[in-house]
């Protein structure tokens, strides 16, 4: 009997510690990214695999993730972690977010060259194909953590409710020749996600 009383214990302190743990894997954060891509997965023209993967590190996506604050409940956070973050690149680097959210599509956007980085920006495909209707936004190159997130006004993507789901959330990455030279514009080196490990939908919390 007392033995059974002990293993009841047991169970009801396992139980007690596990909850509040389950509680905080819900909403997307670095620990728990909606989309896990693997490394070293720079590609030639986006399929073409190399090993020289040192010099592209600055594209190649670790993981990607969306988030909300209770205290700040008009934005939603766009974050893409990728190895080793440049403020500065030789090529035109291209940092992306697609997603889903209320049968339209959206995109988060920010380039980085020899000049710097910026603006960020936050897209609607309005009118279908590959046209979207841009608006800027804030945003932030943490570099000491190789992390871009993208601040969006939820009126930019359409005010959003509390259980709306995003969902085909596909980051990317493309490296092409400086928009300021007058070679093609063509994408050289891209990381896409169809390799990730993880891709999740992410659902709006506020
Ligand atoms: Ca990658
Ligand atoms: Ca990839």
């Amino acid at each position: 009997m007392k033995k059974k009383l002990l293993e009841i214990f047991v169970c009801m302190l396992l139980l007690t510690t596990m909850l509040p743990m389950t509680v905080t894997v819900i909403a997307g954060d670095e620990e728990n990214p909606e989309v896990e891509d693997r490394t070293l997965d720079v590609k030639l023209f986006g399929f073409i695999g190399f090993p020289l993967q040192t010099s592209f590190k600055y594209a190649d996506i670790v993981s990607a993730w969306f988030s909300e604050e209770s205290t700040d409940t008009d934005n939603l956070y766009v974050s893409i972690k990728v190895m080793d973050l440049q403020e500065k690149t030789n090529l035109e680097a291209i940092y992306d977010v697609n997603w889903v959210l209320n049968n339209k599509r959206y995109l988060t956007c920010v380039h980085a060259n020899p000049n710097g980085y910026g603006p960020f920006l936050i897209g609607e495909n309005t009118y279908g194909g590959d046209d979207y209707e841009w608006d800027t936004c804030s945003g932030n190159f943490d570099l000491d953590n190789n992390i871009i997130t993208w601040e969006i006004p939820k009126d930019a993507i359409g005010n959003p409710q509390k259980g709306d789901k995003l969902t085909y959330i596909f980051p990317s990455t493309h490296l092409r020749f400086r928009d300021d030279s007058n070679l093609p514009r063509m994408d050289l080196f891209k990381d896409l996600a169809w390799n990730a490990k993880i891709i999740k939908d992410y659902t709006i919390e506020y």
